[in-house]
């Protein structure tokens, strides 16, 4: 089977909680999550490869220094200040329109330095979400080596996830976009375009914005319509599709079939590419505690052959997936599908 990379420290963001509608609730984005796969990867006799360290040439072609910096001093910066809160949480927002579009004033109080790059209360940082967040794109750029170097398809066993981060702001559980960091790496030696299918159950919002505009990545994303009330909620509409993005949002309940052949249409869509990215989430699933989709185990196996079928250089990168008992069969279904038509 195919390789897969791997850091240990993925593990070491411990987020605890997530501020929900103003109430602490259980963490979802769990270190346990990245376990799980890869005990399910090595039981199905995928070859382990540890990530390699790499400069942040990539991670700076699609975030801005202010958010990359911020992620870094965050938690040393929030425990020096001996807060009430064990996580850094923001409690204001620096909403372009507070400022008129001026640039807000670096805040003075540390406890009010998240409001410049978060867009959600569930997005906490601890000890260890910066070191965690940073091995996730070591490992999204090591799969892309080794599909630079000739692998027909590598899999990056990333966390936290990344897709809903946006240039220079951070929600949605993800605090740097693996998927897009490894799209602007493939671009590098292949040349555009480079495509991103994302068919996590959540809009990839992070990495549509990222690319928005330009001809040289195009990315697709099939996800559960955030018109019926679920996150991002605020994008994600097929309204904002044209020839370098396509979304496709689908009603709560959708199975295997409709998922298909939205499945199908993005990898249309994706075609014309020199190299694909598979933003995979797994949250899709029938049972996934965080989407009404009620994707099928086959269903992603199959999803898998599709994106497999394009016959390109492929980098799967892990996005979302949180029932603990089924996360690592779905992205072993997923990869075994994928080489299935390689
Ligand atoms: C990468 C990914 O799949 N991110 C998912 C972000 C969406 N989270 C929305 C959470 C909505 C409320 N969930 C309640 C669970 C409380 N623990
Ligand atoms: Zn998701």
């Amino acid at each position: 089977m195919l390789p897969f990379v791997w850091s240990d420290d993925c593990l070491r963001h411990e987020p605890q909680a997530e501020i929900w509608i103003g109430t602490s609730t259980p963490a979802t984005e769990v270190p346990a999550r990245a376990l799980a796969i890869r005990d399910a990867l090595l039981g199905a006799g995928a070859q382990e490869v540890p990530a390699v360290p790499h400069d942040d040439s990539a991670l700076h072609a699609v975030h801005e220094p202010s958010l990359v910096e911020f992620l870094r001093t965050a938690w040393e910066e929030w425990s020096a200040a001996d807060l009430p809160s064990d996580r850094v949480v923001p409690y204001v927002f620096a909403r372009a329109e507070l400022t008129s579009g001026r640039e807000p004033a670096a805040p003075t109080a540390v406890w009010a330095r998240p409001g410049l790059f978060a867009y959600d209360t569930m997005t906490l940082i601890g000890p260890g979400t910066w070191e965690a967040a940073r091995a996730a794109v070591d490992v999204a750029l090591t799969a892309v080596d080794l599909v630079s170097d000739g692998e027909r398809v590598a899999y990056a066993c990333c966390r936290p996830p990344g897709h809903h981060v946006t240039r220079s702001l951070y929600g949605g559980s993800c605090y740097l976009n693996n998927s897009a960091v490894a799209a602007a790496a493939l671009l590098e030696p292949l040349g555009g375009p480079v495509a991103v299918v994302d068919i996590d159950a959540h809009h990839g919002n992070g990495t549509q914005e990222i690319f928005l505009n330009r001809g040289d990545v195009l990315t697709a994303s099939v996800h559960v319509d955030p018109g019926a009330g679920w996150f991002p909620h605020f994008l994600g509409f097929a309204g904002e599709s044209d020839g370098a993005n396509l979304n496709l949002p689908l009603s709560p309940g959708t199975g295997d079939d409709s998922w298909l052949e939205a499945v199908r249409e993005a990898a249309t869509f994706a075609s014309p590419a020199r190299a694909l990215v598979v933003a995979l989430g797994v949250d899709a699933a029938a049972g996934d505690p965080e989407s009404p989709l009620e994707v099928s185990a086959a269903g992603y196996r199959e999803a898998g052959r599709i994106l497999g079928e394009l016959g390109l250089p492929t980098v799967v990168v892990q996005e979302g997936g949180y029932d603990l008992a089924t996360i690592g069969s779905l992205v072993v279904e997923t990869l075994t599908g994928v080489e299935s038509s390689a």
